[in-house]
């Protein structure tokens, strides 16, 4: 019997929504991620480090223009807390004007044994010095969110899914560098052999499994990036 010794990780999301992350983080291969003790999230209402009897979190730009800013006081006030319950977690700010996700930078954030807290912002965006705090600013892509929320939760499902032990034979060391963000993907069928007329190619019934390697090769389509 040789006992391993897995550090959990701990990820903390700052947010105004926390209840937005309770679909997503308790079902499925996140919560499975929980539960196994691999990983801890910690949800950190924005609004309660608000100012004031409103607890506001928000104000209008200086200079002008259309909508409101995250104040920096209640961001710091967050940031400090989640950094008093981790001290060396990294700090990421969910922006649209952020470094571009992709699947191998999830790998680095696995594989890497860093924890993470992750800034939502709502609005038209933040108050710039809070970027005094905030180690990585990321994106997931050309287009514009209502807040931070929806990409956190993106880039924290790929990330958590490929920390060791997550999951199990179905994310085989193969299947992952075969995939690997360049993802070559192959049409796949399973029962029944025929669906409404709909056959299964012959070859993948054949247990051939060099004509099946074949098939699947010549099928195979890059994905356009
Ligand atoms: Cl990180 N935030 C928002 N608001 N929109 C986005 C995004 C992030 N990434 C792509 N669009």
């Amino acid at each position: 019997m040789s006992a391993k010794l897995v550090m959990m990780r701990k990820i903390q999301v700052i947010t105004l929504f926390p209840e937005m992350f309770s679909g997503v983080l308790n079902n499925s291969m996140m919560w499975k991620a929980q539960n196994q003790g691999l990983v801890e999230f910690r949800m950190i209402n924005l609004r309660d480090f608000g100012l004031g009897p409103r607890r506001q979190v928000d104000d209008t730009p200086y200079g002008g223009g259309d909508g409101m800013l995250l104040m920096p006081e209640p961001l710091f006030a967050a940031v400090e807390d989640a950094k008093v319950y981790d001290p060396t977690a990294k700090v990421v700010i969910m922006t649209p004007r952020g470094r571009r996700w992709k699947q191998a930078i999830a790998q680095e954030w696995a594989d890497g044994g860093d924890n993470y807290i992750f800034i939502c912002g709502r609005y038209e965006g933040y108050d710039e010095r809070i970027m005094q705090l905030v180690d990585e600013q990321v994106s997931i892509g050309d287009y514009v969110l209502t807040g931070g929320e929806l990409a956190a939760m993106t880039i924290i499902d790929s990330v958590v899914r490929l920390i060791p032990g997550v999951l199990g034979g179905e994310n085989s060391a193969a299947i992952e560098s075969f995939s690997d963000g360049e993802t070559l993907e192959f049409p796949q069928y399973t029962r029944p052999e025929d669906f409404r007329g709909m056959k299964v190619p012959e070859v993948l019934l054949s247990g051939n499994h060099a004509l099946i390697a074949k098939w699947r090769a010549e099928n195979s389509l890059k994905s356009e990036k």
